[in-house]
């Protein structure tokens, strides 16, 4: 991650914007402001930490700062989880490796460091990376360090002791770094190596984020034994106008079908998947495309946006993610940051900050133009008490509590049915930014076709709640589904939080007029997958009043179309053991 970006995190407030605008693109650069005097109010005692927005599911250490998940691997039995850590504070700063490891990828333990700063090729940080299991069963980690001229450059780490199932001490040996940032390099611009693939013809192959003036880019670097690498003379993609891409990911999906591949998986029966993550807007995208290995270029397809109005896996706070393969269930599986939405001053009281939102299988949607994604099956296990409801109708302006269970800390699926599209509202073919008409027709516009969804962590008279809801739109030729996961009335506190009204446009067959819902809630995220795993949100929010018993969860509608709750089941979620 950015420098820059990093210090953002460090402020109280954005201080001064100044936007430009280049080839109609508005670039806005945020110039950081130090606030020295937050770091001194780190603590490092439990004491501190404030329970009443912690997750009970999701992952999160004990306390302080987190941000990238970094290396996710399986081994030996064994999920891996690394990730960006303050030691010292809820807010960045200090980064090291975090390490924690899993059987179920939902309770976690947690090890002692693997990475921190302590060498020359690593003394000013130790930033993200990937994990590849090299031929023999042997794990390697690619990881930037920033040197002492503050330059990134690209490092290796193995684990001292294969024999050790959780892999707990790493070294970095003395031929570090691996990669320098050559003469046509930005060596403030150059970070987060992919986990590596092989190709036939025995070559290694990672790519490394980067950017030229505006263009983002991944350039490719090519090794035979994992120690020395060279720089292709292309990169292996890249785009203008999206700026710098940080932690890339590339990987290939079968054509049909949901099973994952490993990374090294090429040929006429899978697609690739590059995703950036970029630091100028703090979102990612992805493109599906076709990666042409003899020339190692990755070409998107035409119906993918190869931009930062593109397919994005999340449209919330999701950022820097990161997926592995996992050969023991045979799925590709996702894991992102989701950052908190209060700021730094907030974040220093309640003793953390950041959390990863739940680990996702992903595969490609059967139209071959974009992913689908899913929590992982083992989240299931965490299911207690079950209630259901089916067959529930739902008029305009009605909404119906979902009783029985702990609505702050809950699993809900729910499928919605409607007997005609007739009264959906006109779609403006110039409505491009999906947060802003979420933002202008939240659910308390009424409308024709929607709005109607849930809400959540709402409570007993609804001065608080999140609405995830759906809103569909008549445009020339087709209709249109918006997905909203609203945080504009989450939460009473007035100062200092950040209330988006995250959304997105989905392309969802209607034939069957009908439209599924699942929603994460725990306490302080509400992470959602509509249409079956087509478009997810994951809003971070602070209820005053709807938390713990207080919280509420409804099923509502908004639309002059009745609903029907076809099929609604509702969970009770038990807390993970986490770190
Ligand atoms: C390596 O790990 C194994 C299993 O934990 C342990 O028995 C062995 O003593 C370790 N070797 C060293 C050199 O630490
Ligand atoms: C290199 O990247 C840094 C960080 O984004 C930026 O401030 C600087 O202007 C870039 N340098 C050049 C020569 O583009
Ligand atoms: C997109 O590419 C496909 C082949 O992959 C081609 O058949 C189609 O005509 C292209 N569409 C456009 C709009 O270029
Ligand atoms: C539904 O619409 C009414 C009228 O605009 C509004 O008062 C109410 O808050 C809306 N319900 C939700 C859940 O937004
Ligand atoms: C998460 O926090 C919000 C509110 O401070 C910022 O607006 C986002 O830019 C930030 N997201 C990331 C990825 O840093």
């Amino acid at each position: 991650m950015n420098f820059f970006s990093k210090i953002l995190s460090l402020l109280l407030g954005f201080a001064l914007f100044s936007p430009f605008i280049n080839n109609g693109v508005v670039f806005v650069h945020a110039l950081p402001k130090f606030y020295p005097e937050l770091q001194s109010l780190n603590r490092a005692d439990d004491a501190v930490i404030k329970p009443l927005h912690r997750t009970r599911f999701h992952f999160q250490p004990r306390r302080h700062w987190i941000n990238d998940p970094n290396g996710p691997m399986y081994f030996n039995g064994i999920y891996h989880l690394f990730y960006q850590y303050n030691p010292k504070g809820a807010i960045w700063g200090n980064i090291v490796w975090a390490h924690s490891v899993s059987r179920d990828l939902v309770n976690w333990k947690a090890l002692k460091h693997a990475i921190y700063p302590s060498k020359p090729f690593d003394i000013n940080g130790c930033w993200s990376g990937s994990a590849t299991v090299l031929p023999g069963n042997k794990p390697v980690i690619l990881y930037t360090g920033i040197d002492p001229q503050n330059r990134q450059v690209q490092n290796y780490a193995i684990p001292a002791n294969l024999s050790d199932p959780y892999l707990t001490d790493w070294i970095k040996p003395d031929d570090n770094p691996i990669v320098d940032p050559d003469s046509g390099v930005n060596a403030s611009a150059f970070r987060d190596p992919t986990t590596a693939w092989l190709s036939d013809s025995g070559h290694w192959k990672t790519i490394i984020g980067s950017k030229r003036r505006k263009r983002g880019v991944a350039y490719l670097y090519r090794s035979r034994d994992f120690v020395k690498w060279t720089k292709a003379k292309h990169p292996l993609h890249s785009a203008p106008n999206t700026g710098m891409w940080e932690c890339p990911d590339f990987f290939p999906v079968p054509l049909s079908g949901n099973q994952g591949l490993d990374v090294s998986v090429t040929g006429n029966l899978v697609k690739h998947v590059l995703k950036v993550s970029l630091d100028v807007t703090r979102y990612e995208y992805y493109t599906v495309g076709k990666y042409y290995h003899e020339r190692d270029r990755y070409v998107p397809d035409n119906t993918s946006v190869d931009g930062w109005n593109g397919l994005r896996y999340d449209y919330g706070n999701f950022y820097a993610s990161k997926t592995f393969y996992d050969p023991a269930k045979k799925r590709r599986v996702l894991w992102g940051w989701a950052n908190e939405s209060d700021s730094a001053v907030d974040d220093v009281s309640k003793g953390w900050a950041g959390i990863q939102a739940i680990p996702r299988t992903v595969w490609l949607d059967p139209n071959r133009k974009q992913l689908l994604q899913w929590p992982v099956e083992e989240l299931n296990r965490l299911r207690g008490k079950q209630v259901k409801l089916s067959h529930q109708k739902l008029y305009k302006e009605q909404h119906v509590e979902v009783k029985g269970i702990t609505a702050a800390q809950a699993d809900v699926e729910v499928t919605f049915s409607f007997s005609s599209l007739d009264k959906a509202e006109p779609f403006d073919p110039s409505w491009v930014d999906a947060q802003a008409v979420c933002g202008k027709l939240g659910s308390k516009v009424q409308g024709g076709v929607g709005p109607f969804g849930l809400l959540t962590l709402a409570s007993e008279n609804l001065e608080e709640f999140t609405p995830v809801f759906f809103r569909i739109f008549k445009a020339h030729h087709n209709h249109v589904v918006l997905l909203c996961s609203d945080a504009s009335s989450s939460s009473l506190k007035k100062e200092g939080l950040y209330k988006p009204s995250f959304a997105g446009f989905v392309d969802i067959d209607l034939s069957s007029k009908k439209l599924p819902l699942r929603t994460l809630i725990d306490h302080s995220v509400v992470e959602s997958f509509g249409g079956g795993g087509k478009i997810c949100i994951t809003s971070r929010v602070y209820p005053t009043k709807a938390v713990f018993g207080d919280a509420h969860l409804y099923v509502f509608n908004n639309g002059t179309e009745a609903i029907t709750v076809d099929y609604l089941s509702a969970w009770s979620m038990t807390s993970a053991t986490v770190n």
